[in-house]
């Protein structure tokens, strides 16, 4: 059985970012371990303030946080961190070949009811051709990320990570390291499942609604096939899903003002999640365009995500398109 760190030489990763990736996991490791302990150690509930994106944190979000920073912060190879908690870049070393952006613990809303949470992860390239720690170190088309991935953090605990070629599943094992244990993930090109907030249907364009009303018109319909439909409340763990038995995910625009481009972040929620799903075999898009095709010009800047199976992404594109 290959290792993490046995595959990724295998794969021809260069050592400093199997470096960094071992240390990202060694971070999740430590996530998850607090995870488990839950209420036993004392890592629930509110931690009392809002993040830049005006949700209110709670304690495990700080926790996840604070120990991916001290762990890849402390790497020379790590010129500066990007973090949904963070309002902005963390500098690290003026020096480093790569930047870190992540989201430590998303669904946070699952932590209190001991749902699926996750902490999602890509790398990126530094840029010479801007200030060596500006933050437009991070306005990166989502081509260029060199690794992404997540780690889920359910009733066992998942990394799925892609580094430009397939996208494999480890698993946590009790000796603590992460075991091989499925070496290409990939998406069917058509598929019977979607995930989508159904609550917010008022607030979507007339395109979509007609789309999700196919899909709930079922056999009887002009689908002529029953869908099935699940949301997790966690990207990471729809997303989870969609990768190993297919399926469509949408975070649609809307017309709140709040999430207007839908809640989902580019730069470190959609972007990873892009590469992993198009490395399956699948697609992402904000609706019009290739989500990987887009550039994080603002850290925290959202986008809308429609990704899982290629032919559903594409149905949703062209009605998007026929207005
Ligand atoms: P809603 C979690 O807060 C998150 O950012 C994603 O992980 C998840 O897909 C989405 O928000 C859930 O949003 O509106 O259903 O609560």
């Amino acid at each position: 059985m290959h290792t993490l760190s046995s595959q990724l030489r295998s794969d021809g990763v260069a050592p400093e970012l199997e470096l960094l990736i071992g240390e990202l996991a060694a971070a999740s490791k430590t996530i998850s371990a607090k995870v488990r302990q839950g209420a036993l150690a004392g890592v629930l509930g509110s931690a009392g303030h809002e993040n830049v994106q005006g949700e209110t944190q709670k304690k495990l979000d700080v926790i996840a946080n604070d120990v991916l920073k001290q762990t890849l912060g402390r790497l020379a190879q790590v010129r500066a961190l990007a973090s949904e908690e963070e309002d902005h870049p963390v500098p690290c070393h003026v020096e480093g070949a790569y930047l870190v952006a992540f989201d430590p613990l998303d669904g946070s809303s699952n932590i209190d009811i001991n749902g699926q949470i996750g902490t999602i992860f890509t790398v990126y390239p530094a840029r010479d051709d801007v200030p060596a720690l500006s933050p437009e170190q991070f306005a990166q088309s989502g081509r260029a990320q060199v690794c992404a991935g997540y780690v889920l953090y359910g009733p066992s605990t998942q990394l799925v990570l892609t580094t430009g070629g397939p996208v494999r599943l480890y698993t946590l094992a009790q000796d603590g390291g992460f075991v091989l244990t499925q070496e290409a993930l990939r998406i069917e090109p058509e598929c019977s499942e979607f995930a989508v907030n159904l609550a917010n249907f008022r607030h979507w364009s007339a395109p979509v609604q007609a789309y999700i009303q196919k899909l709930q018109a079922g056999v009887d319909g002009p689908r002529g096939r029953d869908f099935n439909m699940r949301w997790n409340g966690a990207m990471v763990g729809d997303v989870h899903r969609v990768l190993m038995r297919g399926g469509i995910f949408l975070y649609p625009a809307n017309t709140q003002s709040k999430v207007h481009n839908g809640k989902l972040r580019l730069l470190y929620e959609a972007h990873p999640m892009a590469l992993l799903v198009e490395n399956a075999g699948g697609r992402a898009s904000d609706g019009q365009g290739d989500i990987l095709d887009r550039v994080a010009d603002q850290l925290h800047q959202r986008v809308p995500v429609v990704l899982g199976a290629a032919c559903e992404v594409q149905l949703v594109v062209e009605t998007l398109a026929q207005g």
